[in-house]
């Protein structure tokens, strides 16, 4: 039977009204402050951010097949419908890779092996891309732990907030990439900057990858920078394969707001990534278009028009029509492991959006893992709810990547990579405490 997600937020309400407007509980589901809701509601009134206000809406049927069979088996899913979801994303979202012909190539430049006082293994890889005359080079900056058990599993950030949140000399440290912290606990860590593939900027897709490999004039489906950054990270996961300290089968990619967002397509597309982490990733990323709460399909083509393929304009002021919803972005990344978090002050990103996506996901992540549920209320304030491959948690605070919110991704890695190399290391920390 065939279950039709038609979502109206009057009974939401009326069940939920006691706690309507009060800041979170810590026992109880979590809501947006009152105050936050006002403040940003009138510096911004254009935009909603009144869950009483977000209209009924019916979401496109992620276990149905374009021809209208309904799936209910992992093969089938596997087969027909996840090929057709992301070729909806594909024609509608991101935009299509094009199929010029690269070379590439990986030149580790920089190898210190007592990195962090001799705790790590520091690597610095340039990732040459070339095409025809041309090239562009991807650095991908890593620490890998020593004394630990190898190959390790590692977290690849995207980076889009700038080089000084990832030194490699550790002179600055920034809870953005919190690499000591990582490395101590049996991880290894990665990191490229979104720029290499992309600069964060409309020129008309002359410069970056798109300046390499475009070709011809640019259609409706063209890729757009997201896809262009999440192309980077599979070149990143290219040198990851070749890398014995890596362990290929527990590779982590995860990026903060319009990183999360390339985290998740990066994640959709190279089905390499075992576990996927979005971070606050809210309108184009995790959070339910349809909800049109915080950010807008509409804002977001205005404000950025080169993130996305132009074909996603079609849906500005018209979420009803888009042949999909995030949480059939989620659903790909079925059957392996997804993490999504919220922050309690970015109601920008629409933390409520962003869990109902991954809840409306579950059916999909049940088909591989039959006892997978979470709730459909939200959990309490940082308090994670997990369930085989999926997490989630709502961070107090504003819109940013914080060792907080590292430590919970880590938890969720522990249980879905359940890696030697942690093993050895919380054993090491228990040993020098
Ligand atoms: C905002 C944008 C969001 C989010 C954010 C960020 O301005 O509206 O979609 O991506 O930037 O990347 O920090």
């Amino acid at each position: 039977m065939k279950k039709r997600i038609l979502r109206n937020n009057l009974v939401l309400i009326l069940l939920t009204g006691l706690y309507a407007g009060v800041n979170a509980q810590p026992s109880g589901s979590w809501r947006p402050s009152a105050e936050t809701v006002d403040r940003l509601s009138k510096s911004q009134p254009q935009f909603n951010y009144h869950e009483e206000k977000v209209p009924s809406y019916i979401l496109p049927e992620v276990l149905t097949t374009l021809n209208g069979k309904h799936v209910t088996n992992a093969r089938r899913w596997t087969q027909i419908r996840r090929g057709e979801i992301l070729e909806l994303f594909t024609e509608n979202v991101y935009g299509r890779v094009p199929a010029t012909p690269y070379e590439k190539n990986f030149n580790i430049t920089n190898l210190d092996k007592a990195a962090m006082g001799g705790r790590a293994t520091l690597k610095q890889v340039t990732i040459r891309i070339t095409a025809g005359t041309g090239s562009l080079d991807i650095h991908l900056t890593m620490f890998v732990p020593n004394g630990v058990p190898k190959p390790v599993p590692v977290f690849l950030l995207i980076d889009n907030r700038g080089s000084s949140n990832t030194d490699p000399t550790r002179q600055v440290k920034s809870e953005f990439w919190p690499a000591e912290e990582v490395i101590s606990r049996g991880y290894a860590i990665a990191v490229f900057s979104n720029s290499d593939l992309d600069p964060d900027n409309y020129d008309d897709f002359k410069n970056g990858i798109h300046g390499l490999l475009d070709q011809g004039t640019r259609r409706p489906d063209s890729w757009g920078t997201l896809a262009a950054w999440a192309w980077g990270a599979s070149r990143c996961m290219d040198y990851f394969e070749r890398d014995n300290d890596i362990n290929k089968d527990k590779i982590a990619v995860l990026g903060h707001s319009r990183g999360g967002k390339a985290a998740l397509w990066a994640g959709a597309v190279d089905q390499r990534f075992a576990l996927v982490i979005s971070n606050e990733s809210g309108c184009g990323g995790a959070a339910l278009a349809r909800r049109r709460f915080g950010e807008t399909v509409a804002r977001i083509n205005e404000s950025f028009p080169h993130w996305f393929c132009t074909n996603y304009r079609k849906w500005s002021g018209n979420e009803d029509a888009m042949p999909v919803d995030m949480h059939m972005l989620l659903s790909l990344i079925t059957p392996r492991a997804l993490y999504v978090d919220c922050a309690s002050d970015d109601l920008w990103g629409d933390p409520r959006g962003s869990y109902l996506s991954l809840y409306d996901a579950v059916p999909v992540f049940k088909l591989f893992d039959k006892g997978t549920v979470i709730p459909e209320e939200m959990p309490p304030l940082n308090k994670p709810v997990t369930s085989f491959n999926v997490g989630y948690h709502i961070r107090d605070g504003s819109h940013n990547m914080l060792l907080k919110d590292w430590n919970w991704f880590m938890d969720f890695a522990d249980k879905v990579f359940n890696p030697p190399s942690c093993k050895a290391a919380a054993d090491a920390k228990k040993k020098y405490n």
